[in-house]
C-alpha cells in the first residue's frame, strides 16, 4: 500500500515523473520550435517558458532543497520565477532556446532520478520534504499543472492543428437518472492530512457542518447553456454579478469562450478544429460570472467548496470522506477522463463507475468545476514548502475551482484538489454545476 509503505512510494513517484516528462515532451515537440517561443496569448507564457521553468523548479526543489546540490545556473533563476515577470512579459526576456531549455530540463530529470534513488522516503522521517516523498511528488505534480497550462496555450493558439487524441466513447443513450440528488446535513471531514502528496493548501483535515442541499448529477451540459444564451441570458443583468456585467458590457460577450454563430449553429473551434458545439458535452470556457449568472437564471446557485467535497467525499454510510468519489483506489479511465488521453470532456453521465455513493457524476475528471467559494486557508493551514504556492493567493479575488478537467494528471487531482483563478478567467478547462438549499433548515444555518 502506498500510503504506507515508503518503497512503492520511491516507484510511484518515479512512474510520476515519467508520465509528466512523457506529456511536457509531447506538448513541446508538436510544433516547430518558432512556435515555442511565439506568444499564442498575452495571458500565457510562451510554451519554452513552461519548459524550462518546470526544469527550474525540480532543480530549486529536488536537486538543490532536497539533495543540497549548488545551483546549475544560478543566472536563470529569475527568468523562471514566476512572481517576478508578467505572463504577457515573458516572450521577451531572454529565455533559453527551445534546444537549451530541453536539455537543460532533461540535465535535470537525471540528476533528479539519482537523488529520488537514494532519498529516505520514510512515512514518519524527520525531514518533511523527503517524507513519504513530497517534494518528488509536488514537482511531479508541477509539472503536470503546467503541462495542463501548455494545453491551454495550445488551444489558445491559432494555425493547423498540433494535436490530437481519440474522442471519449459516444453517449449511449442521453442519461437518464434524475436531475439532481439530495445531500443529507451534518458534519463531514474536509482536506485531508493523510494523502502524502496533498498539497498545504489541502491541509489539515477538519470537520464541517454542511446542512442539507441538492446538487446537479452531472456538470451542465452545452445544451442546458444554449437555452440561456436563447433566452436572452447575455442581455438580462438581473442574472449577472455586477462585476461580470461590467465584464459581459465591456468586453461584448454572448456565449462561452471560442463559440460562435454558424449559420444558425453555434460552432466552436478546439485545438485548431472547427466543429459544432455538442449538445451533450459539459460546458466548457465559462467564467465564473457565467457559471454564476447561468446558475441564477435556472433558479439554482453553485456549489460551495465544502459542498462540493461533501458531495465527492461524504459516504454517508461509513461517514467517511473517501479519497475519489468511488472510493479509495486510484482513478482509470472507467471512473474518470483525465490525462489529456482525450482533448475534451466525455458526454454527461459518462463514467458511471466513478459515480458518487449518492450517485453524483463526473465530480473528478472532465471539467473544472466553479464552485461559489473564494480561495481560502483552512482551519490549522501552515504554508509549506514556500508562501507563493498557495498563501499569497488566499482572498476574494480568487474563485475555487474543484474536480480537474480532462487536461489534469492523476498525480494532480484527487477529492481533496483545490484549483483558483479569477472570476474573469475562460481559457481554463472550466465548467459547473449548480445546487440549491435543501429548504428552511438549510437556509437558517446559513
Ligand atoms: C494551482 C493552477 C493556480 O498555475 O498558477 C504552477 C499551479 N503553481 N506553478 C498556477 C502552479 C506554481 C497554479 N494553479
Ligand atoms: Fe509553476
Amino acid at each position: 500500500d502506498f500510503l504506507t509503505d515508503p518503497e512503492a512510494l520511491r516507484v510511484r513517484a518515479v512512474e510520476a515523473l515519467e508520465a509528466a516528462r512523457r506529456r511536457t515532451t509531447l506538448l513541446t515537440s508538436c510544433v516547430e520550435d518558432p512556435e515555442l517561443t511565439a506568444q499564442h496569448s498575452p495571458l500565457m507564457s510562451p510554451l519554452v517558458w513552461d519548459l524550462a521553468h518546470i526544469g527550474n523548479q525540480e532543480e530549486q526543489w529536488l536537486l538543490r532543497a532536497v539533495a543540497g546540490q549548488e545551483a546549475m545556473r544560478p543566472e536563470i533563476d529569475p527568468l523562471y520565477d514566476a512572481f517576478e515577470h508578467p505572463r504577457s512579459e515573458r516572450p521577451k526576456l531572454p529565455l533559453l532556446a527551445p534546444e537549451e531549455a530541453r536539455g537543460y530540463a532533461a540535465d535535470v530529470r537525471g540528476r533528479a532520478l539519482d537523488v529520488l534513488e537514494k532519498a529516505a522516503f520514510d512515512v514518519d522521517g524527520p525531514a518533511r520534504l523527503t517524507r513519504a516523498g513530497f517534494a518528488f511528488g509536488m514537482i511531479a505534480q508541477h509539472e503536470q499543472q503546467h503541462d495542463e497550462t501548455m494545453l491551454i496555450t495550445h488551444q489558445l493558439r491559432t494555425g493547423a492543428a498540433a494535436l490530437t487524441a481519440p474522442d471519449p466513447e459516444p453517449a449511449a443513450a442521453p442519461f437518464a437518472g434524475p436531475a439532481e440528488v439530495l445531500v443529507p446535513g451534518g458534519p463531514f471531514t474536509m482536506g485531508t492530512s493523510a494523502e502524502p502528496w496533498a498539497l498545504d493548501n489541502e491541509r489539515p483535515a477538519h470537520t464541517r457542518e454542511v446542512a442539507a442541499f441538492h446538487i446537479d448529477t452531472t456538470p451542465v451540459s452545452n445544451a442546458a447553456y444554449m437555452e440561456f444564451l436563447a433566452d436572452g441570458g447575455y442581455e438580462d443583468p438581473r442574472w449577472w454579478d455586477p462585476a461580470g456585467w461590467a465584464a459581459v458590457r465591456e468586453h461584448g460577450l454572448h456565449a462561452p469562450l471560442f463559440w460562435r454563430r454558424e449559420a444558425g449553429d453555434w460552432v466552436r473551434r478546439r485545438f485548431g478544429v472547427t466543429e459544432l458545439v455538442p449538445p451533450d458535452e459539459p460546458v466548457l470556457h465559462v467564467s465564473w460570472y457565467e457559471a454564476d449568472a447561468y446558475a441564477r437564471w435556472a433558479g439554482r446557485r453553485l456549489p460551495t467548496e465544502e459542498e462540493w467535497e461533501k458531495a465527492a467525499r461524504h459516504d454517508p454510510v461509513t461517514g467517511r470522506s473517501r479519497r475519489y468519489p468511488w472510493g479509495d483506489a486510484d482513478p482509470t479511465p472507467e471512473r474518470a477522463n483525465l490525462g489529456q488521453r482525450h482533448l475534451r470532456p466525455a458526454p454527461v453521465g459518462s463514467c458511471p463507475e466513478g459515480e458518487s455513493p449518492l450517485g453524483v457524476r463526473q465530480l473528478i475528471g472532465d471539467v473544472w468545476e466553479w464552485t461559489s467559494s473564494d480561495f481560502a486557508p483552512y482551519p490549522g493551514f501552515v504554508a509549506y514548502p514556500y508562501r507563493e504556492y498557495s498563501e499569497v493567493f488566499f482572498g476574494p479575488e480568487y474563485k475555487v475551482l474543484r474536480g480537474g478537467s480532462f487536461a489534469v494528471a492523476d498525480v494532480a487531482c484527487r477529492g481533496t484538489f483545490r484549483n483558483w483563478d479569477y472570476p474573469v478567467r475562460r481559457q481554463i478547462f472550466s465548467g459547473f454545476r449548480t445546487a440549491r438549499d435543501a429548504g428552511p433548515v438549510a437556509r437558517e444555518a446559513r
